[in-house]
């Protein structure tokens, strides 16, 4: 059937169906979706965006529900009198009819200034990282920290890959199954077992999740920032007064890409980094749809851009905040996305040719996005963590290798 006459029909369709038809259509368009290995483009299942698009304009009609991510998140505080439902990984509310996961707010969000008389200004040894493997956004903090040349600044420690109920743990002498650098109990607070402890340490009346990145100062004994894409910012250049002079040249924010770096950040954060978690943690076929949707177009506009660059990286010679932030997602595509959020309309390595080659180059010419980079801990921590979308804690094998060669 010609393209554009199936997307002439499933919009036409749909301003007669209900949502059980919508459904019926969009699972009838997957057969129309390009098989071939190089074919990037969605176009077939821009129906279904189209669709799903349609059905969320819908939802706006339908009162609005009462979540709030605060209140949501607030039985962390009281696990003990929480309703015995309520678990850490009801990512999107059980009263939550949309189905979408939206992500909280950071809250901590001082930043580390040179600027003059800045309560937190760039010292070495006075700020620590508490960050996991496993997670992207934390990956971030890692890969800017090395490539700034932060190593003998700021110090790191990551925490266990599970995440069970009370959230991350910080590992034990005894946990043989973690390895890494610096997988090691809390360096800072020899008594704690688990990351909340750092939060309600900071703010006993703490409401909010207990998300790594963590950046931790030892001085005032507080926490900084929980804000990955603000720590990343940070680290790119309030510390150049103390870093090795070949690395105060690394400017991962140029002047004048501020722009382009900026729009790139607001599509691919939505679409993509948290794209990914959008589609993996709905709880509804049609929020599903909806994000998968989009996070393929989006990669489908990444590949564009890669592919009519000059490379290696987005913006041509220049390694900026894009290709990290970027990076940490697309490394994870493959290994756990494809299976785990059921990111499955193609993978990375037979689908997207030049965000492929645009991230084995990252991984395998450049240490800090290597060194950083941990498959055991980012495979186990997603499948035996996440147990409302994998009961049984099995981790799949594959794909193997992790990641192909250049
Ligand atoms: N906005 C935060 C998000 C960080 C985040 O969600 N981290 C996840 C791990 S990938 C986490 O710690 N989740 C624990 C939880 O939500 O309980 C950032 O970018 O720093």
């Amino acid at each position: 059937m010609p393209r554009g006459r199936m997307r002439g029909n499933l919009v036409v369709s749909m301003s007669l169906i209900s949502n059980g038809q919508l459904l019926r259509i969009c699972s009838r368009s997957r057969y129309l979706l390009p098989t071939g290995l190089k074919s990037p483009s969605l176009s077939a299942t821009r129906g279904i965006a189209t669709a799903t698009r349609l059905q969320l304009q819908r939802s706006y009609s339908q009162p609005p529900n009462s979540f709030s991510p605060l209140r949501a998140a607030a039985f962390h505080t009281t696990m003990s009198s929480k309703p015995a439902e309520t678990k850490i990984t009801d990512w999107v509310p059980k009263n939550d009819p949309s189905g979408e996961f939206k992500r909280q707010q950071s809250s901590f969000r001082h930043t580390i200034s040179s600027a003059p008389g800045a309560r937190f200004p760039p010292e070495a040894g006075r700020y620590h990282l508490y960050v996991s493997y496993a997670c992207p956004w934390a990956n971030r903090t890692l890969i800017a920290r090395k490539l700034k040349g932060l190593e003998d600044i700021v110090s790191f420690s990551a925490v266990h890959w599970h995440m069970g109920a009370r959230g991350w743990r910080f590992p034990t002498p005894e946990d043989a199954d973690a390895e890494g650098e610096n997988v090691v109990p809390d360096p800072l607070h020899p008594g704690y077992t688990h990351l909340r402890e750092v939060y309600f340490g900071v703010n006993p009346g703490y409401e909010g999740r207990f998300t790594v990145p963590v950046l931790y100062d030892k001085k005032e004994k507080t926490i900084v920032n929980n804000e990955s894409s603000e720590i990343l910012r940070m680290f790119g250049r309030e510390f150049d007064g103390l870093v090795a002079e070949e690395y105060k040249s690394v400017d991962l924010y140029p002047e004048v890409l501020r722009a382009e770096i900026e729009a790139a950040h607001e599509w691919q954060y939505d679409l993509i980094n948290n794209g990914v978690y959008k589609a993996g943690f709905a709880t509804t076929q049609e929020a599903y749809e909806r994000n998968v949707v989009r996070l393929f177009e989006a990669l489908d506009r990444a590949e564009k851009h890669l592919a009519e660059g000059k490379g290696p990286y987005w913006f041509g010679d220049v390694l900026t905040e894009v290709d990290i932030r970027l990076f940490v997602t697309i490394i994870r595509f493959d290994p756990v996305y494809v299976q785990h959020f059921k990111c499955n309309i193609r993978d990375i390595r037979s689908g997207y040719p030049a965000i492929h080659k645009w991230m084995r180059n990252l991984y395998w010419n450049i240490p800090a996005f290597k060194d950083t980079t941990n498959f055991l801990h980012i495979k186990n921590h997603y499948t035996k963590s996440h147990t409302n979308i994998n009961p049984l804690s099995i981790t799949p094998l594959g794909p193997l290798p992790n990641i192909l060669p250049l």
